[in-house]
């Protein structure tokens, strides 16, 4: 038995740690405004062995996993002491997700997670489950991460065991090891996913972008990325809530859209990035998007972009949620670099990066929605004479 646990244990130990030190290799960029890696960066693989085997020959002769993982996704990101950080989704056998940190040195590759995953203190309501926490330094001196709150609803109809209510959980901290947890997130337009907090307070308020939700899956009537206005952050809540980006038919966020991460300043305007749903016979495909606000009102869009700018390829497509693409982490470098973190189809962690200056060009010169079929070619035929009167 001895030989057995030796032999496993080695091997396990050695395949892990070539894993986690695979450097990563940027693909060159056909469209010239992103590059996608080869490798993901992060997988269930990535979890670390402390936490999924008994290391003690006496009670686990036989070297077997005691607690399996399935997933680290959809991760908020910033960088915290010259390291990239992301808070992982990080999801086990049991379905539960939970966050975990995971640095890297370089944005692309080498990312570990740190010894713990994140002990999450709760409110008087405990979480059933947690997910897709948005990081965000705020301007009062803390990082917020706001995130998803799930919860049985308690006015399910009989039998109905998969009904929950959603909510955007608040907690803070100044080193990520210790959290403190603040009231959830009260508004006034039933649930609530995909809530950031803007770093900055407006008209002396925190202010949030929200995406109010009629049910737990469906919106509904709740139109799209929202925006409101909390007079404190220790007990938020949002009495005016106003859509600032809708849900719009026959788009790439015809059915439901998001925010995902903070959006980035630069001097033309602020950055965002969301995603969009739309339905298809093979059921909901998520896609990403990017639009451009006022740089003195983050909450008013002057660029969008028509479509998507990211979209599940190859590998991606496929996963535990399939044809999905979420992005709820960004990093914007000292030297105009944008690491885009992605998830792909529920399942693993990716990056993109691009540049500010691409970004800015991409939001200023990309045609823009026409929501209809003659006005796409028009744009099309719009490049084409210009482009004749020039070859
Ligand atoms: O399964 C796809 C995504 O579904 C939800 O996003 P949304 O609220 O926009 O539908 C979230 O559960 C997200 O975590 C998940 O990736």
């Amino acid at each position: 038995m001895e030989k057995i646990f030796e032999d496993r244990k080695t091997k396990i130990t050695r395949e892990h740690e070539a894993l986690l030190s695979k450097e990563n290799e940027a693909f060159f960029s056909v469209n010239g405004i992103y590059n996608r890696y080869k490798n993901p960066i992060l997988t269930r693989d990535h979890v670390p062995l402390h936490w999924r085997f008994d290391m003690n020959p006496k009670t686990n002769p036989m070297f077997l996993e005691r607690i399996g993982f399935n997933a680290a996704f959809n991760a908020g990101a910033i960088k915290w002491n010259g390291k990239y950080l992301l808070v992982v989704r990080t999801e086990g056998n049991d379905r539960k997700s939970f966050f975990a940190i995971a640095e890297s040195p370089n944005g692309v590759d080498n990312f570990r997670f740190w010894e713990r995953p994140v002990t999450l203190p709760q409110t008087g309501e405990w979480d059933t489950n947690v997910y897709d926490m948005r990081l965000t330094a705020h301007e009062d001196g803390w990082v917020y991460g706001i995130f998803c709150t799930e919860r049985p609803d308690p006015n399910s109809p009989g039998g109905d065991t998969s009904a929950a209510v959603a909510a955007a959980g608040i907690a803070r901290t100044k080193d990520f090891k210790e959290w403190e947890r603040l009231p959830d997130l009260i508004s006034h337009s039933g649930q609530q996913r995909n809530v950031v907090l803007f770093e900055k307070f407006v008209d002396g308020k925190y202010a949030f972008f929200t995406r109010p939700q009629d049910g737990f899956i469906d919106t509904g009537k709740g139109g799209g990325i929202g925006w409101g206005l909390s007079d404190t952050i220790e007990n938020a809540e949002i009495m005016e809530e106003r859509i600032i980006d809708s849900k719009t038919y026959h788009t790439v966020y015809e059915v439901k859209n998001g925010l995902g991460p903070h959006p980035i300043y630069t001097d033309k305007g602020w950055l965002h990035l969301a995603h969009g749903v739309r339905n298809t016979a093979a059921g909901l495909r998520y896609v990403l998007y990017v639009f451009m606000a006022d740089k003195n009102d983050v909450s008013k869009i002057i660029h969008k972009p028509a479509g998507h700018f990211l979209s599940p390829l190859k590998g991606e497509r496929v996963g535990d949620v399939s044809n999905v693409l979420f992005a709820n982490g960004w990093i914007a470098d000292d030297d105009g670099t944008i690491y885009i973190y992605y998830a792909s189809s529920d399942t693993r962690m990716h990056v993109a990066t691009t540049s500010i200056e691409k970004l800015i060009d991409y939001c200023e010169n990309t045609p823009e929605e026409g929501l209809h079929s003659h006005l796409s070619v028009k744009s099309i035929n719009d490049l084409i004479d210009n482009n004749l009167e020039i070859m």
